[in-house]
């Protein structure tokens, strides 16, 4: 299990996650009392095929919620090492357990995230994912030691530290949330520092949906490759999928280790790739808290055509957002991420912004907060001209706000760039 699986030939990559898959579906059954009952009518040995797989009934995050956690782990709790939880905003917190199994497996899983990033001996992570119940902070970790790469296990937060320890210990990858790194650099800036002092190389930012247009700005102002990397709790934590450093564009995902189909959110039906859909994924190789035909909520697409760096491994597109992220503005579909893909290409703003989501006489209404790049910019006409801009680009007219610089919240995580007040003026 290790960059030669990401090199074998499509059918051998396909047969084998077809055996994996029904293997899954073998033991969920055996081990978890929502399993026996979701999959009855299900036979194992019957699938043999994708278009099998996609017979199979899915699960969501309401399925986990609704289990008891230790009968979700679906192995006895001596056998599980660690405990992590999703970051879930919303409802109660979703708890998976790994046993000394899927440990290894996470690491196998990470290791390829670096590796793909061009990552080797010698380099340096700091890495400022929170470490914690968060997967991301301890899923580099394990990819540091499982590569042998050198680690600092800085966490998110005290940010004026961060980039002295970047200056001082003079790391080459940088690992955090993408807002994140943004907030680094704005900070490097405030402190007098400019990438020369740094000596980053590559970023592996994910956790959360960013723009071309944001990565283009990391890239620019940290001086490095920003290459993207997804995964979740649920399925295992970072680690399901990521970029290559040759291709850098859009992320390979460990076919072999995670089974992943994208489906017509409205039909449940698979989508032709290239076409956008929600992705699901099947942990096929985990031991303790595995599911199967899990609805993650996240759109992407299948890029068709086979990538530069010569890895067999499927690529999934950059996520564009999740479903329930999704608004409608006068009948048009938005993501956060159309909206800052907009206002990132304004040099005036500093690139932070909220989306303040309301609904007025039953249709949804958007304000976008923004702030100046330079404190005595004209407020009223940079309003003016990023409305401009926005209803152009997204075909609807919204409302701005230009607030004060530095007024936006700041990440050190996952950053909140929706508020969403449209649940309160129901209830008034
Ligand atoms: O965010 C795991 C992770 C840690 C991924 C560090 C990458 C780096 P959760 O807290 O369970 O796990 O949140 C999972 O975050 O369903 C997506 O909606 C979102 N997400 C994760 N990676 C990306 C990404 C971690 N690269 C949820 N782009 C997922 C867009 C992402 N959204």
């Amino acid at each position: 299990m290790d960059w030669d699986a990401e090199k074998v030939s499509r059918s051998e990559l396909e047969d084998r996650s077809i055996e994996l898959f029904r293997e899954a579906v073998r033991r969920v059954k055996r081990t978890m009392p929502f399993y026996q009952e979701r999959l009855k009518d299900i036979d194992a040995d019957q699938i043999r095929t994708i278009d099998d797989i996609a017979q199979v009934p899915t699960t969501n995050k309401a399925d986990l919620r609704s289990q008891a956690y230790q009968s979700a782990l679906g192995v006895p709790l001596k056998d599980i090492m660690e405990l992590h939880a999703s970051s879930g905003t919303t409802g109660s917190a979703v708890v998976t357990g790994y046993t000394a199994n899927d440990l290894k497996l996470w690491r196998t899983a990470m290791k390829r995230v670096l590796l793909r990033a061009g990552v080797h001996r010698g380099d340096l992570v700091h890495n400022a994912y929170g470490y914690g119940l968060f997967t991301g902070g301890l899923g580099f970790h394990y990819a540091a030691l499982e590569t042998g790469v050198t680690v600092l296990p800085i966490s998110g937060g005290q940010t004026q530290r961060q980039v002295t320890m970047l200056r001082e210990l003079q790391a080459t990858v940088l690992t955090c949330t993408p807002s994140y790194a943004q907030h680094i650099s704005e900070v490097m800036k405030q402190m007098g520092m400019s990438k020369e002092d740094l000596n980053l190389r590559v970023g592996i930012f994910g956790a959360e949906a960013w723009s071309q247009q944001m990565c283009d700005e990391i890239e620019r102002e940290l001086g490095i490759t920003a290459l993207d990397v997804y995964g979740l709790a649920e399925i295992i934590g970072p680690g399901v999928a990521s970029e290559c450093a040759e291709g850098h564009k859009g992320l390979h995902v460990s076919e072999d280790l995670f089974h992943f189909e994208v489906i017509d959110p409205e039909t449940g039906k698979p989508v032709p790739d290239g076409t956008l859909g929600e992705l699901v994924l099947t942990s096929i190789r985990r031991e303790a808290s595995p599911v199967v035909r899990y609805r993650t909520g996240d759109i992407t697409r299948v890029i068709p055509g086979s990538c530069a760096c010569g890895r067999t491994t499927r690529r999934m597109d950059h996520i564009q957002g999740r479903v329930d992220d999704m608004f409608t503005l006068r009948g048009v579909n938005l993501f956060p991420r159309d909206v800052e893909s907009a206002l990132l290409e304004m040099d005036a703003l500093a690139p932070v912004y909220q989306l303040v989501l309301d609904r007025h006489q039953a249709l949804d209404v958007l304000e976008v907060h923004v702030e100046p790049r330079e404190t005595e910019a004209e407020r009223e006409a940079l309003a003016t001209a990023v409305q401009r801009r926005l209803n152009e680009v997204l075909g609807v007219s919204v409302m701005v706000a230009v607030m004060d610089p530095q007024s936006i919240p700041r990440s050190e995580g996952k950053a909140v760039r929706v508020v969403d007040r449209r649940k309160l003026s129901y209830s008034r």
